[in-house]
């Protein structure tokens, strides 16, 4: 199996990580983006929408982010990480949906504003987006932030896969001044998630 991914992106990180904790033998390509690898006809071969990650396992290609890491899941010995009985994989697709409408879209406005166009363009933050972005960071962050007052971590009280999926784009949370003050549940989970090995392992070089 071989892992196209680049250690910057949130996406191809929560790939990664999976694989990495799992303890999951793969090949991994970097896929320098920078160099516009990930539009190249051979790349687009592999993910035609022209983004990171991308995981080929024999003549199986797979994209999206979510998908590869619950393939990865599939594929290994069953553990608590991806829980095996239909409410907790259910409850791991709840989050995974969750983060890919509302959470990651939020917190991805603001660390695209305020860090990344920073880091790649050389450009100053538009704060008329920065504010939209923060608007809907407001109303969804509460939900994560209540359930986590009474639980370690999103399902199962046991790190999950799920973890890793709303864990992903809070990457650069702190580099692009996302305020936690409101939300003391979630710091307290981003302060354990960042004791997991394997978080700390793939955590982008800065
Ligand atoms: N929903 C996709 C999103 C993938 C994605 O947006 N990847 C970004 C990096 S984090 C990318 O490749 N961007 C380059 C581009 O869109 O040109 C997933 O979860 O895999």
């Amino acid at each position: 199996m071989k892992l196209y991914y680049n250690p910057m992106s949130t996406n191809g990180r929560l790939a990664h990580v999976t694989a990495v904790h799992l303890g999951t033998q793969l090949e991994t390509h970097v896929v320098e983006m920078a160099k516009g690898e990930h539009k190249t006809p051979e790349y687009l071969a592999i993910n035609p929408n022209g983004k990171v990650p991308a995981l080929v396992d024999g003549d199986f290609k797979l994209w999206e982010s979510g998908a590869i890491a619950t393939y990865l899941c599939e594929l290994a010995p069953k553990s608590n990480f991806y829980p095996t009985d239909p409410k907790g994989r259910a409850d791991v697709a709840r989050w995974n949906s969750w983060k890919l409408a509302h959470f990651g879209p939020a917190v991805g406005g603001i660390v695209w504003e305020r860090f990344m166009k920073k880091v790649l363009m050389n450009q100053t933050a538009d704060e008329d987006k920065v504010k939209a972005s923060e608007e809907q960071f407001n109303l969804f962050a509460p939900v994560m932030n209540a359930h986590l007052e009474t639980h370690q971590w999103l399902v199962n009280d046991t790190l999950t896969l799920a973890d890793f999926i709303v864990g992903c784009p809070m990457t650069y949370a702190q580099a692009a001044n996302v305020s936690l003050e409101r939300y003391p549940h979630i710091k307290a989970w981003w302060d354990r998630l960042s004791q997991v090995p394997a978080w700390q392992k793939t955590a982008p070089k800065m």
